[in-house]
């Protein structure tokens, strides 16, 4: 039988890379982003596969969140697989110059939206006694860096509940995986610099990022390990990349 599968943030990079990659390895889907659009385009990509729901609402909104996850009918239960995936940087600027709406914008995305998705779907994975949520986290979850300050921090969270949820969640038959990306060429750039193709380009200079298609192979390999084995934390970088800062670059 298949599995099903809840990816928020699947409207682009990675969270649309793991549903394609999901779709075409027997998983049935439940699509989440704020674009419904795009959620209705890949449904109809992927739908010749597998079935697909898409849930379309800002993990901003605690009460449409939990409204919308409520509203997934039966026949879509169980959940085996949550994917937290959602979520963005929103500026560089050195702390002192800050935008606090930019602050505000990635701590109610990253780290309060994930608790509210997280807060719906555990509770069904519990009374199921199985489970499993995959968090991206980030090498901004490891290691602070220059204008890095709240989105590391919201991914510092990120790594936080992870190990949280491993520990609370011990016991359950659930089990937890954070994968921290480093450099992935997605949309992730250009929403951080505010729609700035030539700064967000300028990210992957000289050097070879990434794609979203890499975190879906991690994703599907940590999904498909034995019932026995969990792997709880991990860092993926391209070959060029060897920290949160240090990146070989054709070009230095
Ligand atoms: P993208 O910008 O391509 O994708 C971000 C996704 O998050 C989109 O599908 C977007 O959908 C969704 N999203 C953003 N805000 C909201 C919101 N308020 N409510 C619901 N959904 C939202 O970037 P990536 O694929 O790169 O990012 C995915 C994850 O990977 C993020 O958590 C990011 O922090 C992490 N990551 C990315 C890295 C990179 O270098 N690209 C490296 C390490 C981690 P929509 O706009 O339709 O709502
Ligand atoms: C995204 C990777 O290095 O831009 O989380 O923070 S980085």
């Amino acid at each position: 039988m298949n599995k099903t599968a809840l990816i928020t943030g699947a409207t682009s990079g990675i969270g649309k890379a793991c549903a394609e990659l999901l779709a075409s390895n027997n998983y049935n889907l439940i699509l989440c982003g704020r674009r419904e659009q795009k959620l209705n385009e890949l449904a109809r990509k992927l739908e010749p596969d597998t079935k697909v729901l898409t849930l379309s609402f800002d993990v901003r909104d605690r009460e449409l969140t939990t409204r919308m996850i409520a509203s997934i009918p039966d026949s879509w239960k169980p959940i085996d697989v949550l994917i937290n995936n959602a979520g963005n940087a929103h500026g560089l600027s050195p702390i002192q110059q800050g935008d606090i709406d930019d602050w505000e914008a990635m701590i109610d995305i990253n780290v309060k939206g994930l608790l509210y998705v997280s807060r719906s779907v555990i509770p069904m994975m519990v009374d199921q006694k199985q489970g499993h949520i995959i968090n991206i986290g980030s090498i901004a979850g490891k290691e602070a860096y220059a204008g890095g300050n709240v989105y590391c921090a919201s991914k510092f969270a990120v790594d936080a509940l992870n190990k949280s949820m491993l520990i609370d969640l011990n016991g359950s038959g659930i089990k937890v995986t954070a994968i921290n990306p480093g450099l992935v060429a997605t949309e992730f750039s250009e929403v951080r610099f505010k729609g700035d193709k030539t700064k967000a380009k300028n990210v992957y200079r000289g050097m070879e990022p990434l794609k979203g298609e890499d975190i879906a192979e991690v994703v599907l390999f940590v999904l498909t390990r034995p019932s026995h084995v969990n792997i709880s934390d991990m860092i993926v970088f391209p070959t060029a990349q060897a920290s949160a800062t240090i990146v070989s670059r054709s070009d230095d």
